[in-house]
């Protein structure tokens, strides 16, 4: 998969160097470009940014380096005929979804438009038929961090970055469970008891301990869960009954 990120801030993005992404990078699952948008101006001050029209606070991203830069990537990385998905973090946009990590792990080629100030010229947006993408409802101060969540959640799905284990996981989320409580070593610390079915060996009553766990925390914390859980209980924790 090829990524292309457009930002006025590339540093934000030294952490894909690191963890999982950091090891799909070095083992060429993922070819990465994060371009800095600033490079495509062409005054002094290297500009980005202008007061909006009709007023208000603020300022609003212009429109010709975004031009330049998304002409500059798209141009640059043909990936073997698929067309590339332009995505534009945005608190505007569609919310992020397991689904949609889904679909974008399919892709081969994603460009990402990281915004800041109030937000980049939507003749851009319409233009370039960039896809509004939100992940979640509270207001970050650009589209950086969200790219990069977006980013983590839709690699981490590509065949070989994970192996085989998380397979299950990402079934549960799908499945609309939340996760079963986790334990390891030592059976006991600081006075408290790892739960003695775990440690029974007996296989059938651990899953069924965790489907019990894994309903019941649901059921407390995520009614919106539960109740899709209830309609079409699809897949189970690894394992359950
Ligand atoms: C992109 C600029 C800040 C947005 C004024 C200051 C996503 N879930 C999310 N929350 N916030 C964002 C997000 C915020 C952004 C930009 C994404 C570019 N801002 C602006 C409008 C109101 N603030 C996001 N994905």
């Amino acid at each position: 998969m090829r990524i292309d990120i457009v930002t006025i801030f590339p540093t934000f993005f030294d952490v894909l160097d690191i963890s999982l992404l950091g090891k799909a990078r070095t083992t060429g699952l993922i070819e990465l470009g994060v371009h800095d948008l600033r490079d495509f101006t062409h005054d002094r001050h290297r500009t980005v940014d202008d007061t909006p029209y009709g007023g208000g606070a603020g300022m609003v991203m212009k429109p010709e380096p975004w031009g330049e830069a998304l002409d500059a990537v798209l141009d640059g990385a043909s990936t073997g005929g698929a067309d590339p998905v332009l995505i534009f973090p945005s608190p505007a946009g569609e919310v992020f979804t397991q689904a949609m990590a889904r679909e974008l792990a399919a892709e081969s080629h994603l460009v990402f438009g990281c915004g800041r100030y109030e937000g980049i010229d939507q003749r851009v947006i319409d233009a370039n038929a960039l896809e509004e993408l939100s992940i979640g409802d509270y207001v970050l101060s650009g589209g950086e961090l969200a790219a990069l969540v977006v980013l983590d959640a839709a690699v981490r799905l590509l065949p070989g970055v994970m192996g085989a284990a998380d397979s299950a996981t990402e079934e549960s989320f799908a499945g609309h469970l939340l996760e079963y409580p986790h334990y390891t070593r030592p059976a006991e610390w600081q006075g408290r008891r790892v739960p003695d079915v775990l440690l029974s060996g007996h296989h059938a009553a651990v899953a069924a301990w965790r489907l019990a766990e894994a309903e019941r925390i649901t059921r407390e914390r995520r009614p919106d869960l539960w109740a899709t859980y209830r309609a079409a209980p699809v897949a189970r924790p690894a394992g359950s009954p």
